[in-house]
């Protein structure tokens, strides 16, 4: 533990942990957020008055169900799935649903936790939650992916709505799953109720630009930070890890801004590509024919793949990581650092460990943590939900302006928090005081609930 920590606040971490042992992501994220409040509370003491910092680590509700389902054999599967509804004193519950074999209590109460703060950065109307399954979609076929979102929503239906509860996607869970989970909801409550999901196809309550918002969101906000350190994306070597949604749509608007994206990957391997890497055919080999990054380099001249190979060690100015938690350590990021990085923006959820962000504040490099860096994507299912509402559909054009001018605004609100409490440049705390103070003023407006 810092010994920085303000003894309150020291205490309540170690509440946290022993309230929900085993669950280290979720502590991890706790500790961030939290070391970030003491200013805050020598502030606003009416937060500690009212246990805020306690209050907001224990969530509204937690679900946990069981997913049976029979697999194309005929074997009957049994996987188990989860909905933590964190926070909703701004909102319906909003977040994705995680689709992965390492899918446990502790990893979705960490994303729903996260959730709370990084909805609230995009002044929306959205309170925090998350949810997902144990449930390993790779290799499974279209029928097993359909009966298993079936039976996963036959249970979940009774705990979402519009203005309850609205998941997404996220790890595992895109444009296919949300229609599979969609028509179910439809068929149990036999209600159109467009605004209970978001990412839906485009033609049935879908919005235009959600499926490239949170890798456009990301881009725009890397914009920002290196506009203030009067330097742009152009001419970048850039190096963006994973290569499903976050990433793909992370590499487009990147190159869109002049950059050059020389690596990607997935679980197995990394894609190394000088000549810039090829969308169109990343694409095709990931959302077309759901195969592996591996596939690029034997399909494209002078691309190499390197098995388990580590991304991190590519040289690049500007890294985006957008596969999972934890995939930058601190010696990952003493290497980018030495090699020249710049800049580095979280598309993931928790990407970097804590020493590695530790390194990467020190070596004053523009940091974006995932709680505002990645926050485009929710934005943008709350402009799904808009539109859902009003029973209306807006333009690309339209809609990617709003997103444009969310993540403009969540980088000036974390830069001007941070110089507020005393940490210029910084937007870790940025994020995490700018999240907290507005989601604790509205919990003691609404009193002791
Ligand atoms: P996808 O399922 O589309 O892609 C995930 C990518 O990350 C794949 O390339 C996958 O490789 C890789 N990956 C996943 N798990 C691991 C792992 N344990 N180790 C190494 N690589 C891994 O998911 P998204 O692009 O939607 O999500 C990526 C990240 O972005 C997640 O952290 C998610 O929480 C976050 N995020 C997503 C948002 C969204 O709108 N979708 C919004 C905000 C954040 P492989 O195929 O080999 O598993
Ligand atoms: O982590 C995230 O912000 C998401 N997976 C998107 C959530 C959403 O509700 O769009």
């Amino acid at each position: 533990m810092n010994r920085a920590l303000p003894e309150a606040i020291a205490a309540i971490f170690q509440q946290v942990k022993a309230r929900n042992p085993g669950e280290d992501e979720f502590h991890q994220a706790v500790k961030e957020v939290i070391e970030s409040l003491g200013p805050v509370l020598v502030k606003y003491p009416e937060f500690a008055e009212h246990k805020i910092i306690e209050r907001i680590c224990e969530p509204e509700r937690q679900i946990i169900f069981r997913v049976p389902w029979q697999d194309d054999r005929g074997e009957v599967q049994i996987n188990r799935g989860f909905r933590v509804e964190f926070n909703s004193a701004l909102g319906p519950y909003k977040g994705g649903l995680r689709f992965h074999p390492s899918v446990y209590l502790g990893i979705v109460k960490f994303l729903g936790f996260e959730q709370v703060f990084k909805n609230a950065l995009t002044g929306m109307p959205i309170g925090g939650g998350k949810g997902g399954a144990d449930f390993d979609p790779k290799g499974r076929s279209e029928g097993e992916i359909m009966r298993f979102c079936q039976s996963f929503m036959t249970e979940l239906h009774r705990h979402i709505g519009e203005y309850t509860d609205v998941p997404a996607g996220d790890i595992g869970v895109g444009g296919r799953e949300i229609g599979y989970l969609f028509g179910q909801y439809k068929r149990l409550t036999n209600r159109y109720e467009s605004g209970v999901l978001t990412g839906k196809g485009i033609g049935w309550g879908g919005s235009l630009v959600r499926t490239e918002a949170t890798g456009y969101g990301a881009v725009y906000f890397v914009r920002e930070m290196l506009k203030v350190r009067r330097d742009s994306l152009e001419g970048k070597i850039c190096v963006v890890s994973g290569s499903g949604n976050v990433a793909i749509y992370t590499m487009e608007k990147l190159a869109e801004m002049g950059a050059k994206v020389i690596a990607c990957s997935d679980s197995q391997g990394v894609v190394i590509d000088e000549q810039g890497i090829d969308l169109d055919l990343v694409k095709q080999i990931k959302e077309v024919e759901r195969r592996r990054i591996a596939d690029y380099a034997t399909r494209r001249q002078g691309a190499r793949y390197l098995p388990g190979g580590n991304i991190w060690s590519v040289p690049c100015q500007v890294a985006m990581p957008s596969a999972t938690q934890n995939e930058i350590n601190g010696k990952d990021a003493r290497t980018l650092v030495r090699n020249g990085c710049i800049a580095v923006a979280e598309g993931a959820n928790m990407p970097t460990t804590p020493e590695g962000i530790r390194v990467f504040v020190d070596a004053g490099i523009a940091f974006g943590p995932g709680k505002a860096a990645n926050a485009g994507g929710v934005a943008t299912s709350a402009l799904e939900m808009q539109q859902n509402a009003s029973r209306d559909s807006w333009t690309f054009e339209f809609t990617e302006r709003k997103l444009d001018s969310i993540m403009t605004g969540i980088h000036a609100a974390t830069w001007e928090t941070a110089e507020e409490f005393g940490a210029p440049g910084n937007y870790v705390v940025g994020a995490n005081i700018t999240g907290f103070i507005r989601v604790a003023r509205a919990m003691l407006a609404l009193g002791l609930i």
